[in-house]
């Protein structure tokens, strides 16, 4: 099994921040809800409340969608120029960095997620993101259109309008800023719908916000129950739009309200069950690296996890023997400690989850070559879990599991590896190892999936979009495609 953190993190924990801010913010304000309602936050390392946090329900989507409205009809905010949004992203953007501290030990505490890891790497990217969007602000622009009759036409880029963005626990603070940023550089208004589990730096980045200067009613967090809140802006008449991270079974919920209230626009960011697919001329070292990384990074709870291994059959012995020996020294434990690489599932409900679904492996007839079981007495750990003998047709081969369970399968040809790792209701990413050149080319062409990652995994940048094929959704977040999803198209013609 894997190594485990000795119990005593007591020395780990700096500064356990004060949780300052658990209302809703609605028009640059704190409030409490409509209801006076409640819910508890809970820290995954114990399994105890930290917060009660503002349970929002319809009444208070709706106030904050007015003040959105308000913003976007009559306030300065999409009238700026590109330049001075500018100016204020960049100023939220530092903001952001001289809270790093204090964001990253909330988001640990409430997520539990790698202290040191938010601390370095993944709350400073999600301010860069910022920074990216704040360069595109004053560079959106239209085509100037010959046409072919006797007229000329420009196209402008509106903003387009008020939007919707309801964002999962997995990566509070990434995918906030990932919807945010562009959303703001755009020049829309916005109601932001954190997920119950993760509320608290959702309302950190609202307070950070106003202190940028960003005016009130643009950026209205409203946190509570996605059946109750999140339904209420996917089914809200006056929302333009609507961006969704999470499960595709919500993904579809989001879907038909659209439908079947004001035809809003809509982007899904989905679930995954990638490929990872090593070949026989892979360096062992460094495929059974990328495979853990691939499935253990952020405790397996990404949509992009690489959960599916497929090895081929001349490398697969060398490489089940690599992959035990590094297993055991990846350390599950307190997410404060630096030594841990692998914290607690983020709920209790989702820890249960993953359990049942190592026992359904078990009962399916997979080999157990690792892990299988909960870690340590309290909080909801797991052991990093490993998987052989796995046929395509297992639940655990074949559903999102959304924790640290690789399922490994032994492979002959290309041919076999392209059409296995493609025989999935999902297309989020997909990754090869081979120092084959026209094998990488050939796989990476023939997998339907939006994302491929050659000889690397979990390689993001602001740059590169990101999103899904098939039941993966569709639309894309990062790099210049996601800032095209908050803008729309206007074309003016004139007579020549
Ligand atoms: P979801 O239920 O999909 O949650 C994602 C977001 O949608 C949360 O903010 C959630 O609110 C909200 N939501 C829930 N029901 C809604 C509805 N009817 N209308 C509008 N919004 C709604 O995911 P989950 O329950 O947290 O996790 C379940 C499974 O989804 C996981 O095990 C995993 O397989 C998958 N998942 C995928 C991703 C990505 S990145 N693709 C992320 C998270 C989870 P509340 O949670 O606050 O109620």
């Amino acid at each position: 099994m894997a190594a485990q953190s000795n119990g005593n993190y007591s020395k780990y924990l700096t500064k356990i921040p004060e949780i300052k801010f658990t209302q809703l913010f609605i028009n640059g304000e704190f409030v409490d809800s409509t209801s006076g309602k409640t819910f508890e936050s809970i820290d995954p390392r114990t399994g105890e409340a930290i917060a009660r946090v503002a349970e929002g329900e319809k009444e208070d989507v709706d106030v904050a969608v007015k003040a959105a409205r308000e913003a976007f009809d009559h306030g300065p905010w999409p009238r700026l120029p590109g330049s001075a949004r500018r100016r204020i992203l960049l100023k939220f953007a530092d903001l952001i960095n001289e809270n790093v501290d204090e964001l990253a030990a909330l988001e640990a505490i409430d997520a539990g997620k790698l202290f040191y890891w938010l601390k370095t790497q993944e709350i400073p990217q999600a301010a860069e993101i910022l920074r990216y969007y704040a360069g595109a602000a004053d560079k959106i622009h239209g085509e100037t259109l010959k046409m072919s009759s006797e007229h000329q036409a420009y196209t402008l880029l509106e903003p387009i309008g008020v939007v919707g963005l309801i964002i999962p626990w997995n990566f509070p603070s990434m995918m906030f800023l990932m919807k945010v940023a562009p959303a703001l550089a755009a020049g829309c208004t916005m109601v932001v719908k954190p997920a119950e589990q993760t509320p608290l730096s959702a309302l950190y980045y609202a307070h950070l916000s106003k202190l940028a200067g960003i005016p009130d009613g643009v950026l209205n967090v409203v946190t509570g129950y996605g059946s109750k809140a999140g339904a209420s802006i996917s089914s809200h008449m006056d929302i333009d739009k609507v961006s969704f991270t999470g499960s595709t079974e919500v993904g579809r919920l989001i879907m038909q309200a659209a439908a079947t209230s004001n035809l809003k626009a809509i982007s899904l960011e989905l679930g995954g069950k990638s490929p990872l697919i090593v070949f026989d001329d892979a360096e062992v070292d460094q495929a059974a690296d990328l495979a853990l990384l691939g499935v253990l990074f952020n405790k397996g709870e990404i949509c992009v996890a690489g959960s599916r291994v497929f090895v081929q059959e001349g490398i697969y012995d060398r490489f089940v023997e690599k992959l035990r020996e590094k297993a055991k020294t990846w350390v599950v434990g307190d997410p404060f400690d630096p030594k841990v690489r692998q914290g607690p599932q983020v709920d209790k409900k989702q820890f249960d989850k993953i359990l049942s679904y190592i026992e359904h492996g078990k009962r399916e007839g997979a080999t157990l070559l690792i892990g299988g079981k909960p870690c340590g007495e309290t909080g909801y750990y797991i052991e990093p879990t490993v998987f052989t003998d796995v046929t395509d047709n297992m639940m655990i081969a074949k559903d999102e599991i959304f924790g640290p369970v690789m399922s490994l399968m032994k492979f002959k040809s290309v041919e076999e590896a392209i059409q296995r790792a493609n025989a999935t209701r999902y297309g989020l990413a997909a990754g090869i190892v081979t120092r084959d050149l026209n094998v990488a080319n050939t796989v990476s062409r023939s997998i339907r999936a939006g994302v491929i990652w050659i000889n690397c995994y979990f390689a993001f940048d602001r740059d590169c979009p990101y999103g899904g094929f098939k039941m993966s959704g569709f639309g894309r977040d990062l790099g210049m495609q996601g800032l095209s999803q908050y803008l729309q198209v206007k074309s003016v013609v004139t007579p020549i």
